[in-house]
């Protein structure tokens, strides 16, 4: 099996030369990478592990993990940012962009204007299409330069790093496309919507 094209991807907030300038507001930074998660880290084994897409409650596509391994790759340099208050800089990732899967699945568009993104382990979260398209986000399957860890997401978790890191799914498994955007886990606990870190939408009504 040859191996997949990579490419470099996503176009980034103009790197400020200033580290401060790249801090959202009531953010600090740090090295560590803190492992925040709801519940148990899912045990998936890869032989049974798939990536689908759905249109509403009609599939739309699906890949085994070997399938998925050989769409083409793209590596990103990116800050990360949790509610918690943390923020990470440069963090690099590989994986599929939503664009691929798209492609992938012979999509020319997004059948719907909203995504839930549903997770091993139950855990969902909302993003808007808008948000996952034209190189802004990934399904990541490799954290600095290895497999992204189990208490990490591992074997696959979505990225999202213009969005608070809530949105970016550990051990996602589908990307539901749907008409009208609904809350996912945190969000239906009062956290924001969207979750913008330069405008601190931390909660509902920020
Ligand atoms: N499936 C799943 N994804 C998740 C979470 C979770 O609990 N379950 N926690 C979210 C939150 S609140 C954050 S800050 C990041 C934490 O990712 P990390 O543990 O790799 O730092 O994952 C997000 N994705
Ligand atoms: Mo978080």
């Amino acid at each position: 099996m040859s191996e997949p094209p990579i490419s470099r991807g996503f176009r980034r907030r103009q790197q400020a030369t200033d580290v401060s300038a790249r801090v959202p507001p009531g953010q600090h930074l740090t090295r560590d990478f803190p492992v925040l998660s709801a519940g148990p880290t899912p045990e998936t084994r890869l032989s049974e592990w798939t990536f689908a897409l759905e249109d509403g409650v009609s599939p739309l596509a699906e890949w085994t993990w070997e399938q998925f391994n050989a769409l083409p790759q793209t590596e990103v340099k990116v800050d990360i940012h949790c509610v918690t208050t943390w923020s990470k800089l440069d963090t690099n990732w590989r994986g599929v962009t939503i664009d691929a899967l798209l492609d992938a699945a012979g999509l020319s568009e997004a059948p719907q204007d909203f995504v839930m993104i549903h997770c091993d382990g139950d855990y969902t979260t909302n993003v808007p299409v808008e948000d996952l398209i034209e190189g802004k986000a990934m399904v990541a399957t490799h954290y600095e330069g290895r497999p992204i860890a189990p208490e990490h997401g591992g074997p696959a978790r979505l990225l999202v790093p213009h969005l608070y890191f809530w949105k970016s799914a550990k051990w996602a498994r589908s990307l539901q496309f749907i008409a009208q955007d609904e809350p996912g886990f945190w969000e239906s606990l009062g956290y924001h919507m969207y979750g913008d870190p330069w405008k601190e939408q931390r909660y509902a009504g920020d």
